[in-house]
């Protein structure tokens, strides 16, 4: 690495990025034979070779050189322990870890976070040494929440950037194209190997009118959702286009981008125009935006896109923001979604209770200086009719230098003068890092402006019907108390600055930079330590068949990361392993023991069982060498970037996952981990599988990019069946497998 890492991207490092953009994109224009969209420039222009990248999209695989790599604390410990097993003395590109997952939500700001500090005072020692040692840039616990920091201090329009976070996507607010990936795919570029993904589709959302009354930038994503569903995005890139665009603040677009990760989508992004320079300026970058002016014409859509766009994009939407309303999406699912006006209808229909039981406004998605100041305005409106909230009401300030700049004008205490309570710069409650006073163990509805609602994410209750909006809709509803509230005819729509009129205060400074002599820090893993520990590299295929796999789980529904890995009170075993594989499946419902979550049935002895926790089962499994399958529905390991989700599998015997279909990163990350990933070739054969059935997985020694494998069922009556199943394994994916994982494969070569 030749500069070392500060608390801001230096101008310096963007004209090189600059730089190679008009003779790649040139390249582009030429193989392609056509004008090009924002995101396929950036793509050109951060190829390994633009030569020779893969160009069809949805099939060839490409390598990309990405600006940066951010990890958050709860999945940098993985990455980095894996990054130490690769022996080298330094990162390749730039990398920061920001502190912010760890902190409990409990009593308040303060509080909280000197409680984080002495609670995981181990981990973020151990992450301060590591990052100190091999040259990434630190950002304190308290300094924010990583994707709010790095759009604050780091992204920059057509810059390319990955992070062990699945909101990384939030920087394509800036015009970044920032893709989240598990730790492994980190590793990659941060030992100096490109970034390896499948060349994504492109979908494109072409936006006309503006935005106004109540109508928010969130509210273009929470109508994205409905129509593209969790699974909509899979595998493409989302571009924001059209005349509406100059309508939405940088910051409006930051959450339209963050939440993208909610339909799956490898990243969203919006091109460079005159928003994204004031937010550039008013963060004190006034000469990276003077560089972007200078490539204006590389930062845009060429010409013809707008007029034609079903020429360049696989699917488009469009979206009138003059007529768009506020939307509430939920329980359960990002898509569920309808306008605020026909919430009432949904919950007499539903049954959902009215009442609210907590609202929560923050997190990496909508946190910003607008959104806070138009919360805020609510509250205003509220206390001068001697109003207060009649739920709890919680702010979670994405940043330190947002909340000093809110607290200096006043917007904290609007929101605390009709009775909010403000917590830790950090993602407390959207991780379920949520200690609730009074929770209700009953069915309960809390609306927060987070980005998820998967059952028991926010406070571990399966019960707690979780609802996403606006933050000025969180906090109209937090004033009525109620789903079926009337605060939409009751106040005024909010009006709010998008940048503070006297500037940002910075607060205070979190960042730590890495030592100038390396050599003499120890990187701290203390042995027989319950938070941290060492790996040990997976072993090697043997060269035969997976044959008599047991079914571990047949998950039925909904199977994401917080269904196979949960938080909250787990988050604490992030960097130790075998901890954390305690909680594998804890969330999964299995469709042969569907009586709650977490359960498997015990096929120990041939025949089926008792019905036990399945981490035990599987702890049970592992020591008597029995190996495993786990079958999934739709999606299978939706949600976040969390390489746990396929590290425990692999860690407790799981040779094979065999879903309908799969997340982008959860399957990267299998692959990654030296999991096979599968899919039924006919979905209907997901019915076929029997809960004490031996599996076979033929075919592996001629393993090759596209050839489908056979999966044998030996069901207990003596009977089987046969069925084919796919998957999308390249010749570098299945390198992986043969050698146990993919960090066997690097710390090989490294
Ligand atoms: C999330 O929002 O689910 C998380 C927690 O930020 C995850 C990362 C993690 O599990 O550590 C994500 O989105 O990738
Ligand atoms: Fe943190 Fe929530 Fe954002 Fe994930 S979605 S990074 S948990 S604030």
């Amino acid at each position: 690495m030749s500069e070392p890492i500060g608390p801001t991207t230096p101008a310096a490092l963007v004209e090189a990025a600059y730089a190679r953009f008009p003779e790649r994109v040139a390249i582009l224009r030429e193989r392609l034979g056509r004008p090009l969209t924002f995101a396929e420039k950036v793509l050109a222009a951060h190829a390994d070779d633009a030569h020779t990248v893969g160009i069809e999209r949805g099939v060839d695989y490409a390598d990309y050189r990405p600006d940066r790599v951010a990890m958050q604390d709860a999945t940098a410990q993985m990455a980095l322990l894996q990054f130490m097993l690769a022996r080298l003395p330094s990162v390749a590109v730039p990398a920061t870890v920001h502190c912010d997952h760890l902190i409990q939500a409990r009593v308040g700001a303060d509080t909280d976070l000197r409680v984080a500090l002495d609670t995981n005072s181990e981990v973020y020692e151990f992450l301060r040494t590591v990052s100190a040692k091999y040259g990434i840039g630190f950002w304190k616990p308290g300094s924010g929440i990583i994707h709010q920091v790095v759009l604050e201090n780091y992204a920059f329009p057509g810059g390319m950037m990955i992070g062990t976070d699945s909101h990384t996507p939030n920087a394509g607010g800036l015009g970044m194209i920032a893709i989240g990936v598990g730790g492994a795919d980190a590793v990659d570029v941060l030992a100096g190997w490109p970034y390896n993904t499948r060349v994504p589709k492109l979908i494109g959302v072409r936006l006309t009118g503006a935005l106004s009354g109540w109508a928010a930038p969130k509210d273009i994503i929470l109508k994205v959702a409905g129509i593209l569903t969790v699974k909509g995005g899979t595998g493409a890139i989302v571009e924001y286009f059209g005349p509406g665009a100059a309508s939405i603040s940088a910051t409006g677009k930051a959450t339209v981008c963050n939440m993208g990760a909610e339909i799956g989508a490898t990243c969203s992004v919006f091109a460079y125009d005159g928003q994204t320079a004031k937010y550039l300026k008013a963060t004190g970058r006034e000469a990276i935006a003077d560089l972007a002016d200078r490539y204006a014409e590389q930062l845009a859509d060429d010409a013809d896109v707008d007029a034609d766009p079903g020429r360049y994009f696989d699917r488009v939407v469009e979206i009138d923001l003059s007529t768009l309303e506020p939307h509430l999406v939920g329980p359960h699912t990002p898509d569920l979604d309808r306008p605020v006006s026909e919430v009432a209808a949904a919950a007499e229909r539903e049954g959902y209770p009215r009442t609210i039981s907590a609202a929560l406004v923050g997190s990496c998605t909508n946190s910003s200086y607008e959104d806070i100041g138009r919360a805020a305005h609510l509250a205003r409106q509220a206390a001068a009719r001697g109003m207060h909230v009649r739920a709890p009401l919680m702010i979670t300030p994405g940043s330190e230098q947002v909340r000093a700049t809110i607290e200096r004008d006043g917007l904290l205490a609007d929101l605390e003068a009709i009775g909010a309570t403000v917590l830790a710069n950090a993602c407390g409650p959207c991780i379920g890092q949520w200690q609730r006073d009074e929770a209700p163990a009953g069915p309960n509805v809390i609306v927060t402006s987070f980005n998820r609602n998967f059952p028991a994410r926010n406070d571990g209750n399966a019960n707690t019907l979780a609802f996403i909006g606006s933050p000025e809709t969180v906090v109209g509803m937090a004033l009525s108390g109620r789903l079926d509230g009337s605060f939409l005819t009751e106040f005024d729509p909010p009006t709010a600055d998008d940048l503070p009129a006297r500037g940002f205060d910075p607060g205070a400074s979190g960042f730590a930079a890495p030592a100038t002599d390396r050599s003499t820090i120890d990187v701290a893993v203390q042995p027989g330590s319950d938070r941290l520990e060492l790996l040990a590299p997976f072993p090697a295929w043997d060269g035969r068949d997976l044959c008599g796999l047991r079914v571990l789980l047949k998950a039925k529904g909904k199977c994401t990361t917080d269904h196979i890995s949960p938080a909250g009170k787990w988050l604490k075993y992030r960097g130790h392993l075998t901890n954390i594989s305690q909680n594998m499946f804890l969330g999964a419902l299995n469709a042969f023991a569907d009586r709650e979550p977490g359960l498997g049935v015990d096929v120990h002895n041939g025949s089926a069982g008792t019905v036990r926790p399945l981490p035990e089962l599987a702890r049970e499994y592992k020591s008597t060498g029995i190996e495993w399958v786990a079958v999934g529905d739709d999606n299978y390991g939706e949600g976040s970037s969390r390489e746990h989700a396929a590290m425990e599998p692999r860690f407790m015997g799981g040779r094979v996952v065999l879903a309908r279909s799969f997340a982008r990163i959860h399957e990267a990350n299998l692959k990654k981990q030296g999991v096979l990933p599968l899919t039924f070739a006919d979905p209907a054969d997901y019915d076929k599988v029997r809960v004490d059935d031996a599996v076979d997985v033929t075919g592996l020694a001629s393993l090759a990019p596209g050839s489908p494998l056979t999966v044998v069922l030996h069901h207990a009556d003596g009977t089987s069946e046969q069925f084919a199943a796919n998957h999308t394994m390249s010749e570098e994916h299945i390198a992986w497998f043969e050698a146990g994982s993919a960090l066997n494969v690097l710390a090989a070569r490294s």
